[in-house]
């Protein structure tokens, strides 16, 4: 039972929000964790990556933001200014933000050989990232939808998954990731998204709609109707999450009284001898399923922009 959690503004009933379990002592053991993943729909594990490595990330990423006058200092806070001079300072916010997304301290823990060896432990052979990433400062007031990931990643490899870091910890307060227990089980959504076969060429539109289906009732209200619960934790620098692009997730509202805001990546890793030039999500210049590359994440405007994250 988890307290302090509100989603789309409603506090969410105690009884309705439990812990990950915690995978980390199965490390070792991949057909474990592809049982589990297969059981579950995902795998948690509790300060498997180096904290200071994932702290250094953290000042570089809110020190980019303190320079456009949206972090106060010190920046590892983390705390909002609730203004900004980003568009002044930085008028190209593609660039921009695709320079903070390719931060050396960030990608060391996204693309270096810890992560992959998480994930490789999982797939039981070696692993890839996808080059193209989204890292996540959200403020206060600012969640996500509950969504599936498989249709903005069909058509790549079969066995793509999500890995979610938080950048510092990040406790329930400031809205960290959820997960809808039981969701990649949820047939009459999964198999619909399934039979699109939707591939690299299908429109922006089609692939939102097929995504966030799940989101057309209130959060709680979905909780009720099927049944089940949000998963989630408080997080620590140095956790990881891996999902499945079968299962349902989002985030809780931040609400954080410090106005801290939450940062951290999802990046989606796969196994290494499967295909890897899809040119949305490989290559020094990945454009993303927009196309827009990085300028077409909400991240890339401003911190104080008004917006409800979407993918
Ligand atoms: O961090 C978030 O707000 C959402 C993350 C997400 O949608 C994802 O990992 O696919």
């Amino acid at each position: 039972m988890l307290h302090d959690c509100i989603s789309q503004g409603i506090a969410v009933p105690p009884e309705m929000v439990v812990e990950f379990h915690d995978s980390s002592p199965d490390l070792q053991k991949g057909s474990l964790l592809q049982q589990r993943m297969h059981d579950d729909g995902y795998l948690f594990f509790r300060g498997i990556l180096n904290r200071e490595q994932v702290l250094e990330a953290r000042q570089e990423v809110f020190g980019r933001l303190a320079a456009v006058g949206e972090i106060r200092e010190p920046a590892i806070d983390g705390i909002a200014t609730g203004t900004s001079h980003r568009l002044e300072r930085e008028p190209d916010l593609t660039r921009f933000w695709k320079s903070v997304s390719e931060g050396p301290a960030l990608r060391r823990v996204t693309h270096g050989d810890d992560l992959r060896r998480v994930a490789g432990q999982y797939f039981g052979e070696k692993s890839i990232p996808h080059e193209y990433m989204f890292l996540r400062p959200a403020a206060f007031g600012q969640s996500t939808n509950l969504h599936y990931d498989f249709p903005f990643f069909a058509g790549g490899s079969n066995h793509i998954v999500t890995v979610w870091v938080p950048f510092g910890d990040i406790p329930l307060c400031d809205g960290p990731l959820m997960i809808v227990e039981g969701s990649h089980r949820f047939d009459d959504l999964v198999q619909p998204m399934k039979d699109a076969m939707l591939d690299p060429k299908t429109d922006f539109a089609t692939i939102q709609q097929a995504a966030y289906m799940g989101s057309t009732s209130e959060n709680v209200k979905l909780l009720h109707e099927r049944n089940t619960r949000i998963l989630s934790t408080n997080f620590l620098a140095g956790d990881v999450i891996i999902f499945s692009m079968f299962t349902m997730h989002g985030s809780l509202d931040n609400h954080s009284s410090a106005g801290r805001v939450r940062l951290s990546v999802d990046v989606r890793y796969q196994p290494a001898a499967d295909p890897h030039d899809d040119p949305r999500f490989f290559g020094p210049n990945p454009t993303g399923a927009k196309g827009g590359s990085y300028g077409e994440q909400k991240a890339a405007q401003p911190l104080t922009a008004p917006w409800v994250s979407r993918q």
